[in-house]
């Protein structure tokens, strides 16, 4: 594969509903939408999946674009590629700055299934056609979180994840078991708490929750296998999870016992198969987590999440979860409780060039 172009689209839509976590909440998702486009023509897309605010981690839309602009794209324009796999090699040059690679990774991982001839669930070594599915209940009032489940049981989800803050944790988990004793319950906290609180988690143990994702700092791999030393729920780690390596150090600490694997978190989808594949060997179950992401991501998600070791339904909601309508066609639906794995070349589906443009506020050529 030669690239001949690359074009960025910072891309705002607002959200159906405000997106509460322990962080702060979000009403708008800003994105930068890659298209890459080949010297035979093909055309292959990325999406990179930071947030406006440093967050959830230091990138942001706008240091993405920045190490885009000066010094990611122009390692691999007019280069011949042959595997997306040397792109995250070349990248390796310059730290950090993962979801950013991860979004021309992507475009690249698209444009290279496309020539194979392979759905992108394939060339990653997937094989399922369809997978169950999660989805994420944001913080509000426990009333309100409750008919919010209601709501999604109903259009088949099979996993539920709440996010929690430290003030109403037991309030609200308690509450959401008395009405769903049954359903495969568990919580995201967002490093919300810190070593001091392992008394307060504690008490979560008689909830039978699936896990509890995050609860101290990304740093703090020490804390966390202390914590998962002194509770039967599993502890899954999210933010501290950047690289192969802090799957390793996660593994030899005893820091969790289940990792979310988020390719734009990692740096994209190669490093995602190299986590995929030590964990597979460690029997850590993984699942595929979500970031409140247009469908290009979704149906990359899904792709990812066809590998054997994604064992738990992944944070892969409908498009119709966030937002009043998708950037792809089909866009993503669930049918009963579960997703269909795209079958055609590439991430197998149509982009909408169109409502892109429309949301559009930054074009950039290359
Ligand atoms: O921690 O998984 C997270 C959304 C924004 C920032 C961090 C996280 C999330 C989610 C995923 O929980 C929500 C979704 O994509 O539906
Ligand atoms: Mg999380």
């Amino acid at each position: 594969m030669r690239i001949k172009q690359v074009e960025l689209s910072v891309i705002e839509q607002p959200l159906k509903v405000p997106f509460h976590t322990s962080y702060g909440t979000y009403v708008q998702r800003e994105s930068i939408i890659i298209k890459m486009i080949e010297d035979s023509g093909a055309i292959g897309y990325g999406e990179v999946v930071a947030f406006s605010e440093p967050w959830y981690t230091e990138e942001t839309i706008q240091t993405a674009l920045h190490v885009l602009d000066l010094f990611l794209i122009p390692l691999i324009l007019e280069k011949d590629i042959i595997h997306p796999s040397e792109a995250s090699e070349l990248f390796k040059c310059f730290k950090g700055h993962h979801m950013a690679k991860a979004g021309l990774e992507g475009a690249l991982w698209d444009l290279y299934s496309k020539q194979q001839n392979l759905s992108l669930a394939n060339a990653l070594g997937g094989s399922c056609d369809a997978i169950p599915v999660g989805v994420v209940v944001s913080l509000a009032n426990t009333e309100k979180m409750i008919q919010q489940i209601k709501q999604y049981e109903q259009e088949g989800y099979e996993r539920f994840k709440v996010k929690v803050d430290k003030k109403r944790d037991y309030e609200i988990v308690s509450t959401i078991r008395e009405h769903f004793p049954d359903i495969s319950l568990m919580i995201d906290a967002n490093s919300a708490y810190t070593i001091k609180d392992i008394d307060q988690l504690k008490r979560l143990d008689e909830f039978k929750l699936l896990m509890i994702e995050q609860p101290f700092g990304d740093r703090e791999f020490i804390e966390h296998a202390e914590l998962q030393k002194e509770m039967k729920t599993s502890i899954c780690l999210d933010e501290s999870i950047h690289c192969i390596e802090d799957v390793k150090l996660a593994i030899a600490l005893g820091a969790c016992r289940i990792i979310n694997v988020k390719p734009g978190r990692v740096g994209g989808l190669t490093e995602s198969l190299k986590i995929h594949d030590l964990a597979l060997k460690h029997h850590i179950p993984l699942w595929v987590g979500g970031m409140i992401e247009t469908g290009i991501s979704r149906v990359q998600n899904i792709a990812l999440a066809s590998l054997p070791g994604f064992t738990i339904p992944g944070d892969i909601s409908a498009s119709s979860r966030h937002f009043e309508e998708d950037i792809i066609h089909p866009d993503v639906q669930l049918q009963n409780g579960k997703v269909l794995v795209p079958q055609e070349a590439g991430i197998g589906v149509e982009v909408d060039e169109e409502r892109i443009d429309r949301l559009t506020k930054l074009k950039r050529r290359y």
